[in-house]
Formats: C-alpha cells, sequence, structure tokens
C-alpha cells in the first residue's frame, strides 16, 4: 500500500524592491524559528518586525533604505508591500495551508484582534484608532496603512480591531495579533490537499 506522507518543500522567498524613494530586500522563511535581522532605519519598525518573526516564528531579514529626510512614510508602505509579496512568493501555490486564522493580542490595557483569509482576495477592513500620534519616529496611523498594504500584497482578507491607551502598546499588539494569525493560517494541515501523486516519495 502506498503510505503518503506529506513532501515539505521550502517556503521561503527573497524579494528586493528599488524605487527613488526606497530600496528594500526581505527574505522569509515560513517554517522558521523566529530568527530577525531588521535594518529599517526606524528604530520602532525595527522592533515591531522582531516581534513579528519572533511570535509568527518567521525567519526575516529585512533591509530597507528609504528617504526618511522625507518622512517615515514610504519606508513603512514599501516594507509592507514587499513583506507581502514575500509571503506570496513563499506560500507559492498554497497547498494545505489552513487559510483561516483569528487571534486576539493584549498587551497591558490594549488589545488586538486580527482575522484573516489567506484568500487572493485582498480586503481590509481597520476599527479602532492610536492614542498617540508618534511612538518615536514611528507615526501611529501608519501602522494601519502597513497591514493594508501588506494584505494587499499578500492576498490576504484582514479585518482588524483595536483598543487601548498606549500607541506603542496597541501597535505592538496588531504586530503579534497580525504574527499569530499568519503564523496559524500558513501552517500546513496534512489532512489538506494532499497530493495525489507527488506525496509518495520514500
Ligand atoms: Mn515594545
Amino acid at each position: 500500500m502506498a503510505r503518503f506522507h506529506w513532501a515539505m518543500s521550502e517556503r521561503t522567498a527573497a524579494v528586493t524592491r528599488e524605487t527613488a524613494e526606497t530600496q528594500i530586500e526581505v527574505t522569509l522563511d515560513l517554517d522558521g524559528s523566529g530568527e530577525s535581522t531588521v535594518e529599517t532605519g526606524i528604530g520602532f519598525l525595527d522592533h515591531m518586525l522582531d516581534s513579528f518573526a519572533t511570535h509568527g516564528l518567521f525567519d526575516l531579514t529585512v533591509r530597507a533604505d528609504g528617504d526618511l529626510e522625507v518622512d517615515d512614510h514610504h519606508t513603512i508602505e514599501d516594507v509592507g508591500i514587499v513583506l507581502g509579496q514575500a509571503f506570496a512568493e513563499a506560500l507559492g501555490d498554497k497547498r494545505g495551508i489552513q487559510r483561516f486564522a483569528d487571534r486576539r493580542v493584549p498587551m497591558d490595557e490594549a488589545a488586538a484582534s486580527i482575522v484573516l483569509d489567506i484568500s487572493g482576495r485582498p480586503y481590509f477592513r481597520f476599527d479602532g484608532s492610536f492614542s498617540q500620534e508618534h511612538v518615536g519616529e514611528f507615526t501611529s496611523v501608519l501602522a494601519r496603512h502597513f497591514l493594508r498594504t501588506l494584505a494587499t500584497n499578500a492576498g490576504l482578507t484582514l479585518h482588524a480591531a483595536l483598543e487601548g491607551e498606549n500607541a506603542h502598546h496597541e501597535i505592538e499588539a496588531l504586530f503579534k495579533a497580525a504574527a499569530t494569525a499568519l503564523d496559524d493560517a500558513t501552517r500546513i494541515d496534512e489532512r489538506r490537499g494532499i497530493p495525489s501523486t507527488k506525496g509518495d516519495l520514500e
């Protein structure tokens, strides 16, 4: 009797993007251990992306050289674009993934929820606001823009909701909710979509 087992191929991506405004390089391993090297020039964004890798158990490198002399907008937006493209590339044909996830993460007084579907049909909804305008050099509302950009480029239907009193905690809770939801949704469930001809390799 043929014994089918899951032949896990590498689910990794390396994406670079260069414009007049930013140069971005991202590598991503969906089946990593949470190792990250992040240098964006924006301290709080580095902190968020390190946290994202840690809690999503993604291996992640992000190098961004953006026009921070203008402001933080292009850099944050373009990291979202390239990270989203990296998820799409690493997921490939999406075979066997859980697809749906729902996570709610607190951080002291703040709580964020993310419900998502790796649907291939980008949709974004956000309910909430940020209690302070800035966290360090990071403009708080750009966290919302980052998630929208990530969802659009990764092909996610993503609904986010947020409450709290401190923008650092609010944004960090959002990133942790996004990380854990994406970890769940990208996980392979061996009962789903087992390849009918390629699975029997041993
Ligand atoms: Mn923090």
